[in-house]
Parts: structure tokens; sequence; C-alpha cells
């Protein structure tokens, strides 16, 4: 029966039996599917009930909701002054088609049949927008905070502090329309909602690698758009990186000349202009990253000066991957370049963070230069030490652009440099990066590789840290949904999380398989960043649960456009038996 699709994701408590009826009305799943939904005890804290979910992903902070049916009217208005806000006038334009997007739905109905709703006699037609503050700042300390109310009859209302809540009220409206395929119409069911939400983590990320392979503009504002649906507000552009530098600077232009894989194969300053406008208006940051000193060598093809070890064949020993090079970090010229190339990204990033990396350096590449190995006689230091002034004072000239610099882990827990206390330390290798980084009080972002790194695909079975999980030791969606980025955290140290990013590297992913490589499971991901491990009322997210509204949300993604991967056998998605 249809309940395997799910009952493989359950642990049966002893509070296995789950009385509420209302699961009709969210579910397609079939009733015998429904009488084995288990109540859960998740390591002693009770578990929402999944019968008493919502069809909305990310799940909500607080929602109730009634037991009246309102047909949505397709010429539904927006009113108020925050409708009149120019991000928000161009947020409606798209959500008054993406409402009305479920007319195919493709697997997964609503279900209707069963549903004991009372038909509201009249529909839901005007939406009123109320916004708090005005203006369109955004950054890592905006108010993403939102209540939407859909009454049984009369106006909707939409309140938020700032157009970015907004515009999440806006998609969560929208997952509530559903489309009753008979009556060829589009209905609200539940009504009344009354939802108050808000995220969990402030910094909810996605990093892109267009260095490996190359990304058009369009392929990128693709993903900017899922990012926004699935209320992700982060896209840290790892744009640059040895194999390819397809950055057009003006102070510059041979780097990417020489750099780029092909004329085509590049951004422009319009280009990045054009993406951080149209990521804004989605209510999502674009975090620059310069990736320096390592991971270089494409630099140099422009510049050679500024390379060491550029080519060297083999490369083994010489960089993690091929090819062989990274900046020469004792050249004056390097310095000259990578400023410039700050000071052109820090005009047209207007985000308040900007990333310095400083990963995977590889120190035979200097040690065996002997411009490098000269200046350090000449000048007495070591090279550790000319690595370190390298990287602060590239560090320090990012700061003097009045940004929050970011650099991975290496730079704190390998290398130890003084880094100021309000640097942002990416943790990418394990969860312990985690702990050592928050103990030292830094804040962090945490990009778990055995989790999070959604470039590496699904397979890679590895030794399985969840095995009460069901498929864990592949990185499918619920491994990535299981992953606690708090464990053995104090609350002072889980404090200074700001959020994570899940990453999409290039080696293997391009515009071609990305979108199955990140979807649905950035979007368990994004879920675990907004609505967090509990809910307000202390009760543990389980996976057993999404998977009841991450299913839908699948299909939906797919309605959107989207090349989203299955999440099970169609067979768990089909129409209701
Ligand atoms: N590129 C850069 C990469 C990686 C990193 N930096 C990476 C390392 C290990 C894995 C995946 C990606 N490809 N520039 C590390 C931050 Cl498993």
């Amino acid at each position: 029966s249809s309940s395997d699709c799910t009952g493989s994701y359950q642990k049966l408590g002893p509070n296995s039996e789950a009385k509420n009826t209302q699961w009709v009305n969210s579910f397609s799943y079939g009733k015998s599917a429904v009488a084995a939904q288990p109540s859960q005890m998740v390591q002693g804290i009770p578990a929402v009930n999944p019968v008493n979910q919502p069809w909305i992903w990310p799940l909500p902070q607080n929602w109730e909701r009634g037991s009246n049916t309102v047909r949505v009217s397709k010429s539904i208005r927006f009113e108020g002054k925050g409708a009149r806000q120019p991000i928000v006038v161009k947020a409606i334009k798209r959500y008054q088609d993406l409402i009305f997007k479920k007319e195919d739905y493709p697997m997964i109905p609503y279900n209707w049949s069963t549903t004991d709703n009372k038909p509201s006699r009249s529909s839901l037609s005007t939406v009123v927008i109320d916004i708090k503050s005005t203006g369109d700042h955004l950054d890592m300390d905006t108010d993403e905070s939102y209540t939407l109310t859909v009454p049984v009859s009369g106006k909707a209302v939409l309140q938020a502090e700032t157009i970015y809540g907004a515009l999440h009220g806006l998609e969560t409206l929208s997952q509530l329309v559903q489309y009753y395929q008979e009556r060829r119409s589009f209905y609200i069911p539940n009504a009344p909602w009354k939802i108050s939400d808000f995220p969990k983590y402030k910094h909810r990320g996605i990093l892109l690698d267009t260095s490996r392979h190359y990304y058009a503009v369009q392929d990128i504002e693709k993903i900017i758009d899922t990012l926004s649906w699935n209320k992700l507000n982060v896209f840290h552009w790892h744009m640059l990186d040895s194999t390819s530098f397809p950055y057009v600077s003006k102070k510059y232009p041979e780097l990417a000349a020489k750099g780029a894989y092909t004329p085509r194969h590049v951004y422009t300053a319009r280009d990045i202009t054009n993406i951080v406008q149209y990521a804004k208006e989605r209510g999502v940051r674009v975090i620059p990253e310069m990736e320096a000193p390592g991971h270089s060598t494409a630099w140099g093809y422009g510049i050679p000066e500024i390379a060491s070890c550029l080519n060297t064949q083999p490369y083994f020993g010489y960089t993690i991957q091929p090819p062989a090079g990274q900046l020469n970090i004792a050249h004056p010229k390097t310095k000259e370049v990578i400023y410039s190339l700050i000071d052109e990204w820090a005009e047209l990033f207007s985000d308040s963070f900007f990333h310095a990396a400083g990963d995977e350096v590889i120190m035979k590449c200097w040690a065996e230069d002997p411009y490098i190995t000269n200046h350090l006689q000449q000048t007495n230091q070591t090279l550790i030490q000319l690595f370190e002034n390298f990287v602060l004072d590239m560090e320090d000239h990012v700061r003097q652009k009045n940004k929050t610099v970011m650099v991975w882990q290496e730079m704190l827990l390998e290398y130890n440099f003084t880094l100021p206390k309000d640097t942002v330390i990416q943790v990418w290798i394990g969860s312990e990066g985690v702990k050592e980084v928050t103990e030292k009080g830094y804040r962090t972002i945490v990009s778990a590789q055995n989790f999070w790194y959604l470039d590496l695909g699904f397979g890679r079975p590895r030794s399985n840290p969840y095995p009460e999980v069901q498929g864990a030791g592949f990185n499918h969606w619920n491994r990535v949904y299981s992953y606690d980025m708090r464990a053995n955290l104090t609350t002072a140290e889980s404090d200074l999380i700001l959020g994570a990013e899940a990453t999409m590297w290039g080696e293997l992913a391009d515009p071609n398989n990305v979108e199955d490589r990140l979807w649905p499971r950035a979007a368990a991901f994004a879920e675990r960043l907004w609505s967090g491990y509990e809910n307000p009322k202390g009760e543990a997210l389980v996976s057993a649960d999404a998977i009841l509204r991450l299913l839908p949300w699948r299909e939906h993604l797919v309605l959107r456009g989207v090349r989203a991967g299955p999440l099970n056998q169609g067979f768990c998605t089909r129409n209701p038996l």
C-alpha cells in the first residue's frame, strides 16, 4: 500500500495511534497510510504530528487553521501601501502567475474528495499588504518575518516589517492555494488561516562554483528563483578558481581574456549588477568569494608574474587538483591586482559580506618557487609569516570597504592566523570544526561536507552515522535533513551559528545536472535553516513528517519548471488510491 512510501521513514514510537482524521484535508495518501501515522518520539522530544501539518515548505513557525474552503479568484488583487513598493509590485506579478500554476498538477493532486471542509460562500479576491518599514535595504539582519491571515470571507492580510518578509508571505500564500480538478478552480482549504513566521537562522545559502563549469546568467537566475521559493536568502558566488577566470575586470581585462574558457564564458560588470539586482528583488543576497591565494591558477594565464608553480607537471603535491598554480604571495604585483579586484567587486556586489577564501593552499608550490624563497631570505621571514601577512592584508583591504569578512575554516583552525573577532568562519570539513570555531568565540557558517556538499551526488556510500535514517549512507534528502549542526555545542556556542550553506562545487556539476543535484535536497536543507530543529512549542521536526510535505513540494517545483529529482517511486506520488 502507499503507506510503504512513508512507512520507511517512520520510527514507531509508543504513541503510534494517530486518532486525528484531519489528515484527509492535507494529504493524498489514502486512509490506510494515515492510519499508520505514528506520532513520534525523537530522543525524548515529542514530534510534530504529521497529520496536523499544512502543505507548506519550509514549515512556518506558527500556524493555525480552520475547516472552511475558500475559492480563490483568478483576478486576485493586492492592495495597500505595501503592494505599491516597486520590489513588491514585481513580486506580485510573479505570484499572480505562480499561485495559479497548479492546473496541471503532475502527481499528488490535493485530496478534495475526502475533505470535510465547509465551502465558504465568498471567494478570496483581495490581499492587503501592510509593510512597516520603508526602503529596500537587504542584509543579514534584515527582518524577514511576516504574518498572513486568510479569513473565511473578506480580505486576506499580509503584514511584514520589511518588503523581504512580504516576499516570504507571498510565497506561503501561493502554497496555500490548491487546485480542484473537478471544479476547474482554485481554493484555499482549511481557512481561516493565521500564520506568523520567521526564520530560525539568518544566513541560509547555496554556494555555486562557476569556475570549474560556466553558468550563463539565466542559469544563475533560475537557481536564484528556486532559492527564493525555498526561503533561502544567500547566493554565495564562488566565481573564480584554478580552472577558469570568467570575471571581466575593468582594470585587468587580460585576466578574463586569457583565463576564461572562451571569450563568451565570462561575467561582465553588467552581468553581475543584473544578477545582484535580480537576487535582491527575490530577497536573496549575493556574496562574492574572491578565491585566493590557493585555487587560483587561472589568474596566471593573464598575468604570469603573479602566479607560482604555474602548470607544474605533474601537479601531484603542488595542488589539490590540476592545474597546478597559486598566487605568488611575495610579488608586489599580486597585491596590486587583488586589491583592484576587491575594489571593483566591493562596488558591484552591494552586500555587506565579502568572502576572502584562504582554503586548501599547498605550501610546496611556494616553497619551491625561487621568487618566494629569495624574498623570504631578503625579508627574514618564514613562509607561514608571509602567507599570514598576505592573507591579513587582503582581509584588511576588504574590511576597509566596510565589509564583513568571511573566510574558510583553514585560516583559523589550520593556521591559527590572528583574525579579528568579527570574521565569519565558514566550516566545510566536519562538524568538529563547528565546535572548534565557536569555542574560540567566532561566528560560523556551516557547510559540513558529509551532509551538505550536494555536488557530490547521492552515491559515495560511506559509513552511516545514522542507521535509523533510511538511506542515510547515501546523501539523499533524508541525510541532508538529518544533520544537526548544533551537535555537541553549548548554547553560547550554537548562538554563534549564523546559518549554513549547501555547496554546489563545479567539478562534477554544470547547468545540465545542477537542478537534479540541488533539488529537492537543498529544499530539505532550506527547511532546517528556516524552520529549525524544533518548532516554537519545542516539538522536533522529523523527516517522517517532513516527507509528507516534501513529496508534494517537489512536484510543485517541477510544476514551476525546476528539474528536481524524484524522492521516491512514482507509486508514492500518484493519485490517491
Ligand atoms: N574547491 C575549492 C573545492 C573544494 C574546496 N575549495 C572542495 C574540497 C573538498 C570537497 C569538495 C570541494 N572543490 N575552492 C574546499 C572548500 Cl569534498
